[in-house]
């Protein structure tokens, strides 16, 4: 069990995370490197020496993210894959074992609210397909959350290169860095882990090919091998009423191509509205505990982590990255995977997340 780790800037400790029951590792990034240069081995040392000091591990990367100009597929992503490369090099040196990434254009994420007020008080990140529907890009965008490192006139620069971009362009991109970045991967031990779109649908007619079984399946299939995996996110792709995330989990880390797991519930319906709920299987339309068994059954070793929470109990803090939320999520989701071992009556140590 993992919990992510913004670094010092941070509100929440290493030192508080330290004591929430069952949680010992710690997912986390190298933030001060622009993105597409390469991660010097002194940071990495740095972080994880500073992450072992309050007694937990460091061997899941979350995120190193991949420039746009691989994604757009531009004359400069060789420089740029290469370094990527070098950074995968300089992690595995330094042990970690699994690196997360995605490659949605231009947005990580996409809510239209970060503080839909629920029925008991907590506030949550809110999705509604009409209020994305209404903004016309070329007239710039506001939503909160986004990345702040993008002026105005940067920003629709770069919508109208993808604007030639459609989802056909975006695999090929795409088969482009895996065939490149996998056999560096395997050579050096590291597992990369594709984490699926969020939300798992095509906004302001950029382009998104991670949504959905038959996608998570190609994506495997452009470089068949171990190192060649998923960051199975269960509230992102459980934002599409569609995905039956229980089946994807059986189907994928039974092929042992899990390498890390997001677990999250979200409140969806039909039209593709959606926000983000307690873990609680009854608090969304995710049924947790079936998603929890489909990994036990799978026989899944692989690292896990709470994802969002609510902001609850008055804390303020990086949207969907408060403490106390995610805290009881990692502790509900301990209880699924004890209560689940103990009615196979299997040892705990065996089956441990
Ligand atoms: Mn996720």
């Amino acid at each position: 069990m993992s919990f992510r780790w913004y670094g010092d800037s941070d509100p929440v400790s290493l030192a508080y995370i330290r004591q929430i029951p069952g949680v010992e590792q710690i997912v986390s990034a190298v933030y001060d490197v622009p993105v597409g240069e390469v991660w010097p081995i002194e940071n990495i040392k740095e972080l994880k020496a500073k992450i072992e000091s309050h007694d937990l591990r460091f061997e899941v990367v979350e995120s190193v993210p991949v420039h746009e100009d691989i994604k757009l597929g531009k004359p400069t992503r060789d420089r740029l894959i290469a370094n990527y490369n070098q950074t995968l090099r300089h992690l595995a040196a330094c042990d970690i074992q699994v690196v997360c990434y995605n490659f949605m254009p231009v947005f990580d994420w996409t809510r239209t609210t970060l503080e839909r007020v629920l029925a008991d008080g907590s506030k949550t990140l809110g999705f509604d397909v009409k209020t994305v529907n209404q903004i016309d890009p070329s007239e710039g965008i506001q939503l909160p959350g986004w990345d702040a490192s993008y002026q105005p006139e940067e920003l629709k620069a770069l919508l109208a290169e993808y604007a030639q971009i459609d989802e056909e362009t975006l695999w090929s991109h795409l088969e482009y860095f895996l065939h490149r970045v996998i056999p560096t991967a395997t050579e050096v031990g590291i597992k990369m882990a594709m984490h699926p779109d969020d939300p798992p649908r095509p906004i302001f007619g950029l382009p998104r090919i991670v949504k959905n079984r038959e996608d998570l399946e190609r994506l495997l299939a452009i470089e068949d091998k171990p190192a060649n995996g998923l960051t199975l996110c269960s509230g992102s792709l459980g934002a599409s009423h569609q995905n039956d995330i229980a089946a994807m989990v059986r189907e994928f880390a039974g092929r042992g191509r899990i390498h890390f797991a997001h677990l999250r519930n979200v409140k969806n319906d039909a039209s593709g509205d959606f926000h983000e709920t307690g873990h609680r299987s009854e608090d969304g339309s995710l049924d947790m505990a079936a998603i929890v068994r489909a990994y036990y059954e799978a026989g899944f070793d692989g690292y896990v982590r709470p994802d969002h929470g609510r902001m609850i109990w008055g804390e303020t803090g990086k949207p969907g990255y408060g403490l106390y939320d995610r805290a009881l999520g990692a502790v509900y989701l301990n209880g699924l995977w004890e209560g689940i071992a103990k009615v196979e009556k299997r040892p705990l140590a065996q089956v441990k997340l």
